[in-house]
């Protein structure tokens, strides 16, 4: 290879690389390309912590100001905050966990201020049926999409989730951009947009609908779209459901440990497995791999984090890690949770594992500059 095509082979490549390496919004705010990109970059070296609804509430705690149960525990906030929209679509003024979003909207703010990321997931209600997002009678996907009997509905849901998206905004006047993560989990059959409710061909057509909707239609572009699967056993699995390249900027999957201690290896496997399989995917796709949901209900083994967490995760590039809700006692007596509220069994753990330096909560986010 002479010289001079090696150089522009090289142009080409590098032009080539960085193309790719942006988010799928051309339109995109600055704040949202950069989000991208410093996320893409901290693929690999660092784990942003992130917990679901985590300033506003906690295990015993409800919407008290500045807490967290994460804070409790290590002294600082997540770097990752989740929050869900569900019912947000039927014009309430709470969440189908009763979290008011006046509160969200302005958890969303403080959270951008100290520089955290935000993401979104959408529990939204069966379209078809008026029943919940469970309710997983086939035949609501095809009902809403273009042409369907539903779609005029589903526009209306969306403009309600665009009237939301857009009054995000920082103390600068700008959008705080947004990982928006839809129809999360769709390898399993637990949700109307499941495997079992529709065909590949329907969900990809319903998400690029969705996208192109709040993209072009409603003029968003301060969004990077999350794709996520639950557990998987293949990269074909991964993939069946995969709406293309042009339509996501986030690949992911959900997994979560059942029952007790003697699992941790069978997790520790499985963990294993499905996180060198999203590297691969991510690597090849050139899109940012997170563990979109994870958790072990209750963490009944003082020292998970540490050794069945942790050093399983420090070995992939997933940039982010969200544990889900610190929901705390339900009307049946049974208290949710999934990370250690302060005194829990494993908060010392979990302190250990904050302490490593390989993942990031809010202060060590906040050196990233991820919005700049
Ligand atoms: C589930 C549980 C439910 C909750 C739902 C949506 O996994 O936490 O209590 O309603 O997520 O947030």
């Amino acid at each position: 290879m002479n010289f001079k095509f090696a150089l522009s082979s090289l142009c080409l490549f590098a032009f080539s690389a960085i193309n790719a390496q942006e988010c799928i919004d051309r339109l995109a705010t600055p704040e949202t390309r950069a989000l991208f990109k410093n996320l893409y970059r901290l693929s690999g070296k660092k784990i942003l912590f992130g917990h679901q609804d985590d300033p506003a509430y906690g295990v015993g705690w409800k919407y008290e100001a500045e807490r967290s149960d994460i804070r409790d525990v290590t002294g600082e906030f997540p770097a990752v905050y989740g929050f869900d929209l569900g019912r947000i679509e039927l014009g309430q003024d709470h969440n189908l966990d009763a979290v008011p979003f006046a509160k969200t909207k302005q958890y969303i703010r403080e959270a951008y201020d100290r520089g955290g990321v935000i993401t979104l997931s959408w529990h939204l209600n069966n379209p078809l049926t008026g029943g919940t997002a469970w309710d997983n009678k086939p035949g609501a996907v095809a009902s809403i999409l273009p042409g369907g009997e539903k779609n005029t509905l589903y526009r209306a849901w969306l403009d309600r989730v665009a009237g939301f998206i857009g009054e995000l905004k920082g103390s600068k006047g700008e959008y705080i951009p947004v990982v928006l993560r839809l129809f999360h989990e769709l390898n399993g059959g637990w949700f109307w947009w499941g495997k079992n409710q529709c065909s590949p061909d329907e969900i990809k057509e319903l998400w690029q609908f969705t996208i192109h909707y709040l993209k072009d239609e409603k003029k968003i572009h301060h969004l990077l779209f999350a794709f996520n699967t639950d557990r998987f056993n293949s990269r074909a699995e991964w993939f069946e459901r995969y709406p293309g390249d042009e339509w996501v900027d986030i690949v992911g999957f959900d997994i979560y440990q059942a029952h007790d201690i003697k699992e941790n290896a069978a997790f520790t496997a499985f963990f294993e497995k499905d996180l060198g399989m999203l590297d691969s995917i991510a690597a090849s796709h050139h899109k940012i791999p997170a563990l979109t949901e994870f958790g072990y209900h209750q963490i009944p083994d003082s020292n998970w984090w540490t050794t069945v967490f942790l050093p399983v995760i420090r070995n992939h590039n997933v940039v982010y890690a969200l544990a889900w809700r610190n929901a705390g006692a339900h009307e049946s007596g049974v208290s949710e949770y999934y990370v250690p509220y302060k005194g829990q069994g494993s908060s010392a753990d979990f302190k250990k594992m904050y302490q490593s330096g390989k993942i990031l909560f809010e202060k060590g986010l906040q050196a990233e500059n991820i919005y700049k």
